[in-house]
């Protein structure tokens, strides 16, 4: 059925590409996305106001229920603030490693070598927390819900993650928990919920990764051909 407010998926949007095209690309981006690993050593050198803008824009890019982009993107590269968050943070943190984490998660987090010590959070030049909105507002000022806002969201930081690691910088999901805290110091109305916080940058010279591996194809897939 085709409805007078749908415009065609012209080659605005699509371009079809030759099979080997594909392939090649398609290789190409898997290796580069491949070499994205996650570090908490940033090093505190500057990043330009300009990447992280269009890092937000490529997240928005992201399908959303109903088309509603239930996200907010605070991004902050004032020191006062930074530090502000990163004490709130290993407030928060230090009762959550020492006493709200069962076994069953300290288990799991003992080879990542995490704890409440959260220098990312200060040292890197931009932190972007990402604020999950539950209810949107009609022009006519009344409230009215969003529709699977945490998989829009999740799905809006993937992009994020690779639009940083696409353009050559370094980025980390930290989930402090819990989170109620950014709202407060960055002012964000009730019905915005802080769902990651992602420090930017480069990393250090002596920046280490956790030793892991991912899972193969044959792991994470099935397929019914
Ligand atoms: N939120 C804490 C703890 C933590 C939890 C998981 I699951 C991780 O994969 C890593 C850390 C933190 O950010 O340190």
């Amino acid at each position: 059925m085709t409805q007078d407010y749908e415009t065609p998926f012209s080659d605005l949007f699509f371009n079809e590409l030759t099979v080997e095209e594909m392939n090649i690309r398609a290789k190409k981006f898997f290796e580069k996305m491949n070499k994205r690993r996650t570090t908490r050593h940033f090093s505190d050198r500057h990043v330009s106001r300009e990447l992280i803008e269009i890092a937000i824009k490529t997240a928005s890019t992201a399908p959303s229920g109903a088309h509603l982009q239930p996200w907010t993107f605070v991004a902050i590269s004032n020191q006062k603030i930074k530090n502000q968050i990163r004490k709130a943070a290993e407030v928060e943190e230090k009762k959550t490693y020492s006493k709200r984490m069962p076994e069953a998660w300290t288990e799991v987090l003992r080879p990542l070598g995490t704890d409440h010590i959260k220098e990312h959070l200060s040292n890197a030049p931009w932190i972007v927390v990402i604020f999950r909105q539950s209810k949107r507002q009609r022009d006519n000022g009344q409230w009215a819900p969003t529709y699977y806002s945490q998989e829009s969201c999740g799905i809006a930081a993937g992009l994020f993650i690779t639009a940083i690691h696409n353009m050559g910088l370094t980025t980390l999901t930290h989930t402090p928990s819990p989170m109620g805290f950014l709202r407060d110091i960055l002012k964000r109305p009730d019905h915005e919920h802080a769902m990651l916080v992602m420090p930017i940058g480069y990393p250090r010279d002596d920046a280490k990764i956790p030793n892991l591996k991912r899972k193969t194809l044959q792991e994470i897939s099935k397929f019914f051909e």
